[in-house]
């Protein structure tokens, strides 16, 4: 199984809910490595340009609207098979449809508050992990 970089981000609904701890202790309890991880503060335009693959869907002005309404944690987790393993600990976009224990089926609102992003590929991993940290921000942690 190959070892894999996701770019994670704690939404700004996990921060205003005081949910960093605990969704960080849930995913370094599955085994990820913390990498990288910072809060940020999104504009817009930033917002605009890490979800650029979703311009002109309908949700996406909503989506960037939300990404940029308050801070959010940014956060690089390594681990093998670091993608598919994520999105099955995160569980699906609409947390009506997630899997029962999954990060977003215990603490998401709604489809467009679904309170952590994680990526959907090991190329796009790597090119959002790099959106929010230059490569020397981004340490071993383990192996
Ligand atoms: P994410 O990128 O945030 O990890 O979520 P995802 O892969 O599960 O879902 P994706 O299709 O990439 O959509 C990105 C985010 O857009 C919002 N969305 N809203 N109202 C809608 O129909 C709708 N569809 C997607 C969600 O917040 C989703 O996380
Ligand atoms: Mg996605």
């Amino acid at each position: 199984m190959a070892h894999e970089r996701t770019l994670a981000i704690l939404k700004p609904d996990c921060v205003r809910k005081d949910l960093i701890g605990e969704v960080l202790r849930r995913i370094q309890e599955a085994g990820f490595s913390v990498c990288a991880l910072k809060m940020v503060n999104m504009t817009k335009a930033e917002a605009e340009g890490f979800y650029a693959v979703h311009e002109g869907k309908p949700f996406f002005d909503e989506l960037t609207d939300f990404m940029s309404s308050g801070p959010c944690v940014p956060v690089v987790l390594e681990k093998d098979n670091a993608i598919a393993d994520f999105r099955e600990l995160i569980g699906a976009t609409n947390p009506e449809e997630a899997d029962d224990g999954t990060i977003r089926s215990d603490f998401a609102d709604s489809i467009g508050e679904n309170i952590v992003h994680g990526s959907d590929s090991v190329e796009n991993g790597l090119k959002e992990a790099g959106y929010f940290f230059p490569e020397h921000e981004i340490v071993a942690n383990k192996a």
